[in-house]
């Protein structure tokens, strides 16, 4: 087991990713400290309880504190935002527009007043907005304020590979840019098995129907859940952006960024690769694009825009 490291982690939101995620980071020995906060009473403090108890048997040293209180996450070296209502079937991303947008003012306003250096990952959905709105709020520096899709895109389509090809999915490299809805952009180009091309493995129908099952690998979850959306792998995307953040490790993740001019776009966020290090987003690395991907980013920026639109037009930013 790696050793533990002096460091505070915030979870915010103790539902299904966000308790996933304290776990997996406590597993992980990520940080001395982990606090997971809700507005449920109880909730925290029990999810705390119950996982410090696990702490005997997996052995890890990270303490995990339950509380309802803000006070209690400030001086954290970084957050993981997953409060926020999931989609339930029949919903996209976009109808949590509002309802999550005034739940990430208000966490927005905790973080800015007490942790003024952290680094922020947005999970909370719909997430390329709520990532704008989480920046404009705290009015960090941009390579300080990320969110979580293109990870946990890439792993879904990943696992299609793999279950398509026989492949063992540790072997499997799959690349997911843009935004995080309908409108994603998968990049069968940088989708590779051990260095080898899955394009030159598989017939391109079949690498088509794998991106257009990733594209929808979210909705298919909700539709057999019925009553909220995944949890493990968007927590165990969460856990690996934060683990390279802690760890400085400096890894080359698909993650929603604010761009500069980067692939010719400018003050949005949207998946990209970047390299996440301890400052945070590093460096976004402008990787070439065919054509087809290249007009497929200009659609998804037309879909993050009009969300931000529907933000302004809500009074939220
Ligand atoms: P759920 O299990 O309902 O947990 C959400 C938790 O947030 C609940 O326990 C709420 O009490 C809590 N909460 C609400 N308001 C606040 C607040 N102001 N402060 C602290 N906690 C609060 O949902 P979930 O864990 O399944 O999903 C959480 C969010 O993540 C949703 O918006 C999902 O859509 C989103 N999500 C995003 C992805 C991405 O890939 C981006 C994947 C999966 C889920």
């Amino acid at each position: 087991m790696s050793s533990i490291q002096p460091k505070k982690l915030t979870v915010v939101g103790a539902g299904y990713v966000g308790s996933t995620c304290a776990h997996l980071a406590a597993l992980k020995n990520l940080a001395s400290e982990i606090v997971l906060i809700d507005v449920v009473e109880g909730r925290p403090q029990g999810i705390a309880l119950d996982m410090n108890q696990s702490a005997a048997v997996e052995g890890f040293g990270s303490r995990v504190v339950g509380t309802n209180d803000p006070v209690d996450t400030y001086e954290s070296d970084l957050f993981i935002v997953t409060a926020g209502r999931p989609r339930t079937p029949g919903m996209s991303r976009s109808d949590l527009l509002e309802v999550n947008g005034r739940i990430v003012c208000d966490v927005a306003e905790s973080i800015r007043r007490g942790s003024p250096d952290a680094i922020v990952i947005v999970v909370t959905n719909p997430l390329d907005s709520m990532v704008s709105l989480m920046r404009a709020k705290l009015g960090f520096p941009a390579q300080r304020v990320i969110g979580m899709a293109g990870v946990l895109d890439s792993a879904r389509f990943s696992w299609f590979i793999a279950e398509a090809t026989g492949a063992g999915v540790a072997d499997v490299d799959a690349m997911v840019l843009g935004a995080h809805g309908d409108s994603m952009v998968p990049m069968p180009q940088y989708c590779t098995i051990n260095g080898v091309q899955v394009a030159d493995l598989v017939p391109q129908d079949e690498v088509d129907a794998m991106a257009d099952r990733t594209k929808k690998g979210g909705a298919e979850i909700v539709g057999l859940l019925k009553t909220g959306s995944a949890w493990y792998a968007p927590a165990s995307a969460s856990v690996a952006m934060a683990e390279s953040i802690l760890n400085d490790a400096k890894r080359l993740l698909p993650c929603a960024c604010f761009l500069n001019g980067q692939f010719g776009f400018e003050g949005l966020y949207m998946g990209v690769p970047a390299v996440l290090g301890r400052e945070g987003v590093e460096r976004i690395v402008e990787v070439p694009l065919r054509t087809e991907a290249r007009v497929a980013m200009q659609k998804t920026a037309g879909a993050i825009l009009d969300d931000v639109q529907a933000m302004r037009d809500l009074d939220l930013m």
